[in-house]
């Protein structure tokens, strides 16, 4: 029974490649940046896009989806930000898949968006290989999580683009140790770029927009 269990998640995962790769033409030719945020549950992705949606939608025209196995209570709270957001309930699935992403688009102008947030599932496992034609693939790690979540899930930290350590107002108190995040994150990941913010106090937020409008600049080849 093994190898065929290995071989249907082989053809699944295929499949979602496939979907993902369209989904990446798509997005390129609306032009359209688009990131990606996971993390384990309540590193602070929302509130990170409760902020972002208001201070970049200051600039840019921009959007979000969020998925979680239950509830639109993200979504409610990305909504107050003003921009278009869209939740996708998966039920029992503890990631998104590009298929989820395609049908929570369905009907929307890509064209008139610069930016698209797609905040995935709480969950530093499932995520990692699942291909969501994003540009950017964002981990974040709570400095309430304790330094050593990139040593124990790795893969996330391979399939990310760039590390957020959130919640940095909070270091102090938490006993959260920089310099032996930063080290274990470069012993799984080397050169994987770290910027260090709070949601909260702003700290770090200047890095992180910087790096949206590269990313936008790249895109428009400037
Ligand atoms: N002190 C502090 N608290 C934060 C910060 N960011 C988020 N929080 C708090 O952390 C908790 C979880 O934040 P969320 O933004 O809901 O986390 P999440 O990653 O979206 O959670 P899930 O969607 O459930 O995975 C909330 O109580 C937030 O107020 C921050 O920068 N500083
Ligand atoms: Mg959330």
């Amino acid at each position: 029974m093994q190898p065929r269990i290995v071989e249907v998640r082989e053809n699944v995962l295929k499949k979602n490649d496939l979907l993902a790769r369209s989904l990446r033409a798509r997005f390129r030719e609306a032009g359209t940046s688009v990131l990606s945020l996971v993390s384990s549950p309540g590193a602070g992705k929302t509130t990170l896009l409760e902020r972002t949606l208001r201070e970049l939608g200051l600039r840019h025209r921009v959007a979000a989806l969020v998925g979680d196995l239950a509830t639109d209570r993200d979504a409610q709270r990305l909504a107050r930000a003003g921009a278009p957001v869209r939740q996708i309930t998966t039920g029992t699935v503890c990631h998104l898949e590009a298929q989820m992403v395609a049908d929570a688009l369905d009907g929307w102008d890509l064209t008139a968006l610069d930016f698209l947030f797609v905040e995935n599932v709480g969950n530093l496992v499932c995520p990692s290989s699942y291909d969501l034609g994003e540009d950017l693939r964002v981990v974040l790690l709570s400095v309430t999580e304790g330094e050593d979540k990139p040593l124990k899930y790795p893969t996330i930290y391979n399939s990310a683009d760039l590390a957020l350590v959130t919640k940095i107002d909070l270091a102090e108190a938490a006993g959260f140790d920089r310099e032996e995040a930063r080290r274990n994150v470069e012993d799984v990941r080397p050169g994987l770029p770290m910027i260090e913010c709070s949601a909260r106090t702003g700290q770090g937020l200047d890095a992180w927009y910087r790096r949206l409008e590269d990313l936008r600049a790249s895109r428009r080849g400037v």
